[in-house]
């Protein structure tokens, strides 16, 4: 009788513990693949290897994303739309886009 709640508490705790494990690990292996393609395809797209991806370092890069089917990539690269996503994702407008920019787009 004195156990019922206890017993009831536990489970539920467990329960919603499980839920939050199980909704973490599908959104982390799916985030995580996403983004060493992510990183992989901006290091094969940064020419000149300073971390940061001109405007046709861009391009190259949208375009190896959009073959990896990465975020908008493919509507990106269908549309041709590199000048307005190169802006877009060049916050501070520097000219070149670096992985935290990206990383702020979830790119
Ligand atoms: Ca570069
Ligand atoms: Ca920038």
């Amino acid at each position: 009788m004195s156990n019922a709640l206890p017993t009831r508490k536990t489970i539920l705790c467990l329960a919603s513990v499980l839920v939050v494990m199980l909704a973490q690990a599908h959104h982390a292996s799916a985030a995580d693949t996403d983004r060493e393609k992510g990183a992989a395809n901006f290091q094969l797209a940064d020419a000149n290897a300073d971390n940061a991806l001109n405007k046709s370092e861009f391009v190259t890069f949208i375009d190896l994303n959009a073959a990896s089917n990465l975020g908008r990539a493919g509507m990106i690269q269908k549309n041709k739309r590199y000048e307005t996503a190169f802006s877009r994702v060049d916050a501070n407008g520097d000219g070149v886009v670096t992985p935290d920019e990206l990383a702020d787009l979830g790119l």
